[in-house]
């Protein structure tokens, strides 16, 4: 059956989305990603035909390399077991691939296939010499012990090690994947090649060739990115009631901005369910419960008392607010959140995750006039400071928080002027989904035309 929530696709495009679709059968998450980005391409074949030319779309929808690997490893009873790794290389064209792994037992290779994709386009929009990639397993770290967790990471860094390095391909961390992960992975990458090349990986402790300011720079940049949307209407955050999913790495350091800009945040969740404090969201405590202790959002109720109650399950996005920051996983906010969002009276929803917003959601987003902002554009600030620590790794240098900080700022900004103005530029005042697409679009493919067919 047609479905009617999808919007038609430039002719010339068409067929290329088919083969997307014929080729990845079975990966519904990178036919979503694949077909919203074609979606915005019309208007610019149409200006410029010479980006249909050489199979060049073709090309930018066919990643360069993909690998998965068996990654066997011992747990805390003798048993061995087995997970699936992969590492998709997805475009080069404007430098070394570049992106997160992700330990999830979600995880599969459509799902790293449309990560992949979409941050070709992000490390794009960042200006920064980055290409895109991505990477993970299957593996599940929730209930392992630290033991288990560098096991599996020495295993998987055993496979991996061949296929990545400083001018090759850098990962960073994702869900799951934090600086404990990176520290082991990173410890036998440097065993393997007898080389302290601290380019490979980001996400670094600080000791040992972090950048300050990496941990924050996801969630920071994200409201960095809503603040300069709510300026371009003469507001700001002021007192603001926002809601934000998910309780891991982008969600925290969202909350801890929001509160800094003058906001309220009220509600925030995990994988089991969440939590909303009309007295605001205590953010110390959530980050004793998730990053210390790697609990469940659950105990906050118990431990904070009166004032606040934990919801089991059901949706996050229940909860009223002016602006929500979905910051979880991909397909979490569904088109019948957005309604009872809409009807709430929420006036942005930014995407901290990558594509935590269903077409559907969005196309109601944008009918309603709601101010909107991709994850490609509204999330880039992690990997932007990714960028930035392999900077400092390159000029054996260390910079200061303050200096980090604002460089991300800058970039933040610069990433939404140049989305505004794109959309402007294409007919579509305010469409920042547009604006994102194909500035991100055009910096890749002028590269991949100035290399020829390859
Ligand atoms: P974390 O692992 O730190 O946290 C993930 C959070 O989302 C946890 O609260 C987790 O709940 C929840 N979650 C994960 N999977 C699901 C699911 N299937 N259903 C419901 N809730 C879920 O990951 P990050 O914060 O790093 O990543 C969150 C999102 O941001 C992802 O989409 C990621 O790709 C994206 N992102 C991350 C960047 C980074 O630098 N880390 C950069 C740019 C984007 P629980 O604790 O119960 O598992
Ligand atoms: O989705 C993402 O942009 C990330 N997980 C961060 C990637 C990186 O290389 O810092």
């Amino acid at each position: 059956m047609k479905d009617l929530t999808l919007k038609p696709i430039h002719e010339k495009l068409q067929p290329i989305l088919d083969t997307v679709l014929h080729r990845n059968a079975g990966e519904p998450e990178f036919h979503q990603a694949a077909r919203e980005v074609l979606e915005s391409l019309g208007r610019v074949i149409n200006r410029h035909p010479e980006y249909s030319e050489d199979a060049l779309i073709q090309r930018i929808c066919e990643p360069e390399r993909q690998i998965i690997f068996r990654v066997p490893w011992i747990d805390d009873n003798d048993q061995v077991q087995i997970n699936r790794g992969f590492r998709v290389q997805f475009n080069s064209a404007l430098g070394p691939y570049k992106g997160g792994i992700r330990f999830h037992p979600s995880v599969n290779v459509g799902i790293i296939k449309f990560l992949g994709f979409e941050q070709t386009f992000k490390n794009a929009l960042t200006g920064m010499p980055i290409g895109g990639g991505k990477g993970g397993s299957d593996f599940d770290p929730k209930g392992r012990s630290d033991r288990e967790i560098m096991r599996f990471c020495q295993s998987f860094m055993i496979e991996l090690h061949r296929h990545i390095g400083e001018y090759v391909d850098v990962p960073a961390g994702d869900v799951g994947v934090g600086a404990r992960e990176i520290g082991f992975m990173f410890g036998m990458y440097k065993r393997l090649n007898n080389r302290f090349e601290a380019g490979v990986l980001t996400g670094k402790g600080l000791v040992y060739g972090g950048s300050r300011a990496r941990k924050e720079a996801t969630g920071f940049g994200t409201v960095y990115f809503v603040r300069s949307m709510l300026n371009r209407k003469g507001t700001d955050f002021d007192g603001k009631r926002c809601v934000v999913s998910g309780s891991g790495n982008v969600a925290i350091y969202a909350i801890e901005k929001v509160l800094a800009l003058g906001g309220k945040v009220v509600a925030c969740s995990d994988s089991g369910g969440y939590i909303v404090d009309e007295n605001g969201i205590d953010l110390e405590l959530v980050k004793q419960i998730k990053e210390v202790e790697r609990g469940r959002i659950s105990q906050y109720v118990e431990r904070r008392g009166d004032g606040c109650h934990y919801v089991k399950s059901g949706s996050v996005w229940d909860v009223p607010c002016e602006i929500a920051l979905p910051c979880a996983t991909q397909n979490e906010l569904t088109a019948a959140d957005a309604k009872t969002l809409i009807e709430n009276g929420v006036i942005v929803v930014a995407e901290g995750a990558n594509m935590p917003c269903t077409s559907a959601a969005v196309q109601q987003f944008r009918k309603a006039g709601i101010m909107f902002a991709p994850g490609k554009a509204a999330n880039a600030g992690g990997v932007a400071t990714s960028a930035l620590e392999m900077q400092q790794n390159a000029s054996r240098d260390s910079w200061s928080f303050a200096k980090t900080e604002s460089r991300l700022e800058e970039i933040m900004s610069n990433i939404h002027d140049s989305c505004h103005e794109t959309a402007e530029e294409y007919s579509a005042p305010g469409d920042y989904v547009l604006g994102a697409n194909i500035a991100g679009f055009v910096r890749v493919a002028d590269a991949m035309r100035a290399m020829g067919v390859i």
